[in-house]
């Protein structure tokens, strides 16, 4: 049977969803992935930039990156894929979308119920005094931005090195083990815990579907794989 076929089926008849979510969700929006040819690594490395070190080293330096990201975001609509989820969300009884995006699309798009593996980039945190606040200015009026308190503020987003908010696993584990069918979309998987969802859904027993426009870290496991943009795709399946 025709795989888009077979995705199609799975989903009418699933009563529960689990979805992750990775840049590769928002490229049609206009926003350049982590890896791909246009990425927004290609001129930094992670470790220079989305790092708690490399923000104690040069906090401006990682603002202008978050500045730079904020202003690219702000221009950026949601895009057929970030609708289709919202139309599935309605569609099916149990529904969880997990994402590594800070980039609060699927928010604008009109999702519910979103698990954000990796923080917001629209949200800030204070260094000295733990307070935790939106903050939706793009460009930023000065560079890097304190808290009322004078403390440095950092965008509120998880930096590799650091642990996943209290209990963001767990939930995220507890969907993907009770998901009759688990949705993984635009992502290379190669983020951890993160890309762990995929063996951990698939050994819970659910059908795991991948849509990307290459093979990722976890094609090789999954039990359908759609090759192509999400934009495109996704619609095809409700
Ligand atoms: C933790 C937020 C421990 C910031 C991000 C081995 C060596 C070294 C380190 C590690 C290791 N194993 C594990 C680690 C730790 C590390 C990690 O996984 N490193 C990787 C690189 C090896 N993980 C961590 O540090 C995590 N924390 O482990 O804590 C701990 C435990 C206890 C106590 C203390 C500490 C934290 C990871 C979070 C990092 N933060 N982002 C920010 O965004 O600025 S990660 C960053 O990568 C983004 O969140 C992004 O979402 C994520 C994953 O990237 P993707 O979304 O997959 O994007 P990518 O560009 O890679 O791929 C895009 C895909 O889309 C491609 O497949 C492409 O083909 C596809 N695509 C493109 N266009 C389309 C499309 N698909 C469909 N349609 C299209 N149109
Ligand atoms: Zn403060």
């Amino acid at each position: 049977m025709e795989n888009l076929e077979q995705a199609r089926q799975w989903l009418a008849g699933a009563t529960s969803l689990a979805v992750l979510t990775g840049a590769g969700v928002s490229a049609e929006s206009g926003i350049p992935t982590f890896r791909g040819a246009d990425g927004l690594w290609k001129d930094f490395k992670p470790e220079e930039l989305a790092t708690p070190e490399a923000f104690a080293r040069d906090p401006r330096l990682v603002w202008e990156w978050y500045n730079w990201r904020r202003e690219l975001i702000r221009k950026a609509q949601p895009n057929p894929a970030h609708r289709a989820l919202v139309k599935l969300e309605i569609k099916i009884a149990h529904f969880t979308l997990i994402t590594q995006n800070v980039d609060g699309l699927h928010d604008l798009a009109g999702s519910g119920k979103i698990l954000k593996l990796h923080g917001d980039i629209w949200r800030m945190r204070c260094t000295a005094c733990g307070a935790n606040w939106p903050d939706r200015r793009a460009p930023l009026p000065k560079l890097p931005p304190h808290c009322a308190c004078g403390g440095l503020a950092r965008p509120g987003v998880v930096w590799f090195g650091e642990s996943l908010p209290e209990g963001m696993m767990k939930e995220a584990e507890h969907a993907a083990a009770s998901a009759a069918v688990f949705l993984v979309i635009g992502t290379s998987a190669v983020v951890y815990p993160a890309a762990g969802l995929v063996p951990f859904a698939k050994h819970a027993g659910a059908k795991v579907i991948e849509i990307n426009t290459e093979p990722s870290a976890v094609s090789g496991i999954v039990d359908c794989a759609l090759h192509g943009p999400a934009g495109e795709i996704l619609p095809q399946l409700l």
